[in-house]
């Protein structure tokens, strides 16, 4: 069993809904910070898949210890798939939602679909990777709601309520990062569980 593994990220929220799931592990989730990684590595990958593994690989050399990172974003179909990978970097801090908002003004309501993806990278003690993903699907709203979450919470409708809307559970049960990080969890369980 692994006792601990680092969580490759500057994101608290992130950081709080990994722990959220896999604390039943019994496996103390590190902040890079508390492991003595101070990584930020340029995010250069042409999927998710390929930028969680950059952020993982860095923290991970840096530690030298069971790292894991994730990266995620929204997908809007009426914008061919944009922000996507560059959800983070689509809008100075705090006014990604009003931007968004903003490019989606004129598009109608059934064409408004949207998905919240989460590809997450595990680096093991012998420095192997493996990955593991998740999607929610959704639309985008009208107007920001709720307060809860972070990021896009506020504009993302699941049904009738926003995800900024949802309690941390209730995101947890039906989100991206929720899906992700049970696939990990299973993984880790059956690998590393007594
Ligand atoms: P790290 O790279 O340090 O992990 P980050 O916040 O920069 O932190 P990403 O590069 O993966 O993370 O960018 C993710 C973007 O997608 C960012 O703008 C988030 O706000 C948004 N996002 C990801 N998951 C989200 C969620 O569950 N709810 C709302 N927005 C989310």
């Amino acid at each position: 069993m692994i006792k601990q593994l680092v969580m490759a990220t500057n994101n608290a929220n992130k950081l709080r809904e990994a722990r959220e799931i896999l604390s039943p592990l019994g496996i103390e989730v590190l902040s890079q910070r508390e492991a003595g990684a101070n990584c930020d590595p340029e995010e250069n990958g042409a999927t998710f898949a390929e930028n969680a593994l950059i952020k993982a690989r860095a923290v991970y050399e840096a530690v030298k210890l069971p790292t894991v990172a994730d990266d995620s974003g929204l997908c809007v179909a009426a914008l061919d798939g944009r922000p996507g990978v560059y959800s983070a970097r689509y809008a100075p801090e705090g006014q990604h939602c009003a931007k968004l908002l903003d490019e989606m003004k004129d598009v109608p309501t059934d064409k408004r679909g949207a998905a919240f993806v989460c590809s997450i990278a595990f680096i093991d003690e012998n420095g192997e990777n493996y990955g593991v993903s998740g999607r929610c699907s959704g639309s985008i709203g009208y107007e920001q709601r709720g307060t809860n979450g972070f990021g896009y919470d506020p504009v993302f409708m699941v049904g009738e309520k926003s995800m900024a809307e949802l309690t941390a559970d209730e995101k947890n049960a039906i989100s991206h990062r929720g899906a992700a990080l049970r696939e990990l969890y299973k993984y880790l369980k059956e690998r590393y569980g007594e």
